[in-house]
């Protein structure tokens, strides 16, 4: 394998390596090397969905999404406009899955067609966002007497991730606003736009006030990897340490294969 560093905030880029003959052997190496990067970029790759579902096995049980039930394989999600105009949009910061008791731990992003330009992913790394916190929300106050909330007013704290977007049997969940990586022991913030509507047991006006800046916060530029795809290109995240966000500013066909491994609750 040849690794290099993605970006100063996170990320490996992996190459010379066969996951479709040697992913079994390398997967024990892949997961240290996840923990400790956060975000892993496997160039170069040409896997099936069966290969894709093997692979991902080696990391733990694969999850389901609701909106990909009623596919022929409901573990391995396309993600794809199918040669559609979508139409240019807005994609939102988030953790994947918030809405899930269990949310995923890992997932993994296979590109099969890229548009010529745009259609990048980003990504930011919580551990950091949360690391900086407190020289961050001492400088807000000082040079602009803006609030952004210390480690220690976050201590305690939950919020809401609503679920019920996806349908309604899907649920919703409640989790700490800050989690403890249950491998590293690192901690991370852990809402997002997309998903946490929320602080519970404060007004509404609090939690507007606490979580809009820790937003803008969460994904400052020092904290952020963007990903230009190329066919081929496996990425592999850690939910417990990254939001992520797609930027939909493409109209080009654009296909990708996903699956999610299964996560234990956020504490
Ligand atoms: O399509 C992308 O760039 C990212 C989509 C996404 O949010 C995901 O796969 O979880
Ligand atoms: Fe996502």
């Amino acid at each position: 394998m040849k690794l290099e560093s993605a970006a100063p905030a996170m990320g490996l880029r992996v190459g010379q390596l066969n996951l479709a003959k040697d992913g079994d052997r390398a997967a024990g190496e892949l997961r240290g090397l996840l923990l400790e990067h956060q975000l892993l970029v496997i160039t170069k790759q040409q896997l099936t969905s069966e290969q894709l579902m093997d692979f991902g096995h080696g990391w733990g049980d694969l999850m389901t999404h609701p909106s990909s039930m009623a596919h022929p394989n409901p573990y391995v999600q396309t993600l794809a406009n199918q040669g559609k105009v979508k139409g240019k949009g807005f994609g939102a910061w988030h953790s994947d899955m918030t809405w899930h008791p269990t949310p995923p731990r890992i997932t993994m992003l296979h590109a099969q067609r890229v548009p010529g330009s745009g259609g990048d992913t980003g990504y930011a790394n919580q551990h950091l966002a949360y690391e900086s916190l407190d020289r961050a929300s001492r400088d807000k106050r000082r040079m602009f007497r803006r609030h952004l909330a210390t480690q220690e007013e976050l201590v305690g704290l939950s919020a809401f991730h609503v679920g019920k977007g996806f349908g309604e049997h899907v649920p919703d969940s409640v989790h700490p606003v800050v989690r403890t990586h249950d491998e590293t022991g690192r901690k991370a913030l852990y809402v997002n736009p997309e998903f946490t509507s929320h602080v519970i047991d404060v007004t509404e006006h609090a939690s507007e006030r606490l979580l809009w800046p820790l937003w803008l916060h969460a994904v400052a530029e020092e904290f952020t990897y963007r990903h230009r795809w190329s066919p081929g290109d496996l990425l592999i995240w850690d939910n417990r340490s990254v939001m992520h966000t797609a930027i939909l500013d493409y109209d080009e066909p654009r296909s990708m294969s996903r699956i999610v491994i299964q996560g234990n609750e956020p504490v």
